[in-house]
C-alpha cells in the first residue's frame, strides 16, 4: 500500500524542541528518515547542522542510538558498526550514515567511496543544502554555479555543482535515489525500500536552507517544490540498474512541462547577482539531465 499522510506512523524519533533554525528543510527530512526506520536505526553523523539540530550533550531532541564522528570518517564508522553488530550477532538494525553536503561531496567522500566499493551493508543519506552552513555557508562540491556564498561573495561560484549521486550510482550499488524534504511521502518510501535492501545503500536529499539560500523561512516546501518543477532537481531511483522517475517528477515526465529554471532561481538571494550567460547555462544543464533521465525512464 502507498504511504499517505493517513496511514504514516505516528511515532516521532525527532522531538519537538530542537536547535535547527524555523523553516530548515533537514528537520522535515530527517523527522521522516527516522520514521521510516521505526527506530531501529543507529545513527553516525560527522559535525553539520545536523549535529546542532540533535543538541549539546546532556540533552538531545532525537531518541535514537547516535555516534558523532570526524568529519572524513561517516563511512568508516558505519563500516566499524555494521561490523560491531555483526561480532555481537545483534540481528534487526539499520546503521545509518548521514551527512550534509560537505561532508559527502569533498570531505567524506574517500571513505564513502571505500565503504561502498565493498558493498558495506548500511544507508548513506547526504542532506544536501549545496554548502557548509553550519559554519556559515561556504562554498562546497554542491555550491551551483552563480550562488553566493561566505566564500564565494559578490560574484557567486564559478562553477556548477558535482553529481553525487551520479558518482554513487558507478560504484554498481543495489539502491541510489534522490528525494526532497518538499516531498517527504517520497522520501520515506524511499527509505523503507532501501531498508530492505542489503549493501551500501545511498540516497541524495535535496533540503532548502532559508537564511543560507536567502529566501523567507515560510517558503521552504515552495523552493523544495519549484526545484522539481524546474528540473533542478529530479526525483528518481536506481534499484539493481533500473532506472525509474518517482512523485512528481514522474507526473511531469508524463505531462512533459518543466518550468524555465529562472523560476526557482529568482526566488533566492544567493542568485541575486547571477548573469544572464550563466542562467542559460544552468538552463542547458538541467536540460541536459532531464533529457537523459527521460531516455533512461523505460516505465514511461
Ligand atoms: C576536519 C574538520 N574541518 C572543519 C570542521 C568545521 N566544520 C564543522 S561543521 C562544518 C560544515 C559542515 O558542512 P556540511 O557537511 O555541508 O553540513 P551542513 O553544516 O551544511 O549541515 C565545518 C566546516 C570540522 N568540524 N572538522
Ligand atoms: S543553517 Fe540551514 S541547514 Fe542549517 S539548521 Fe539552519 S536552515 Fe537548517
Amino acid at each position: 500500500m502507498k504511504t499517505n499522510a493517513v496511514n504514516l506512523t505516528e511515532t516521532e524519533y525527532l522531538l519537538p524542541g530542537n536547535r535547527a533554525c524555523p523553516g530548515c528543510a533537514l528537520s522535515l527530512a530527517y523527522r521522516h528518515i527516522l520514521k521510516a526506520l521505526e527506530g531501529q536505526v543507529i545513527v553516525t553523523v560527522p559535525a553539520s547542522c545536523l549535529t546542532v539540530l540533535h543538541g549539546m550533550y546532556p540533552v538531545t531532541s532525537v531518541n535514537v542510538p547516535c555516534v558523532n564522528t570526524p568529519f572524513p570518517s561517516t563511512g568508516a564508522s558505519a563500516t566499524g558498526l555494521v561490523a560491531g553488530l555483526k561480532a555481537l550477532g545483534k540481528k534487526g538494525l539499520t546503521v545509518l550514515a548521514i551527512a550534509g553536503d560537505g561532508g559527502t561531496h569533498d570531505i567524506g567522500i574517500q571513505a564513502l567511496s571505500g565503504a561502498a566499493e565493498r558493498q558495506e551493508d548500511f544507508i548513506y543519506i547526504c542532506y544536501d543544502n549545496e554548502g557548509y552552513m553550519n559554519t556559515g555557508n561556504q562554498r562546497s562540491g554542491s555550491t551551483p554555479l552563480g550562488a553566493i556564498s561566505g566564500t564565494t561573495p559578490i560574484l557567486g561560484k564559478q562553477q556548477n555543482q558535482k553529481d553525487m549521486t551520479a558518482i554513487m550510482e558507478a560504484h554498481s550499488i543495489p539502491y541510489v535515489a534522490t528525494a526532497n524534504a518538499s516531498y517527504p511521502l517520497d522520501l520515506y518510501e524511499k527509505v523503507r525500500k532501501a531498508k530492505a535492501i542489503e549493501g551500501t545503500r545511498f540516497i541524495h536529499v535535496f533540503t532548502p536552507c532559508p537564511p543560507g539560500w536567502g529566501f523567507p523561512y515560510s517558503d521552504t516546501i515552495k523552493i523544495g517544490e519549484l526545484a522539481v518543477k524546474t528540473g533542478w532537481v529530479v526525483l528518481y531511483e536506481v534499484e539493481d540498474g533500473t532506472f525509474r522517475l518517482t512523485s512528481a517528477s514522474e507526473s511531469i515526465a508524463r505531462r512533459g512541462n518543466l518550468r524555465p529554471v529562472r523560476d526557482y532561481l529568482r526566488e533566492q538571494g544567493r542568485f541575486k547577482n547571477i548573469t544572464e550567460e550563466q542562467i542559460n547555462e544552468l538552463q542547458d544543464w538541467v536540460n541536459a539531465r532531464w533529457s537523459r533521465c527521460l531516455d533512461r525512464a523505460t516505465s514511461l
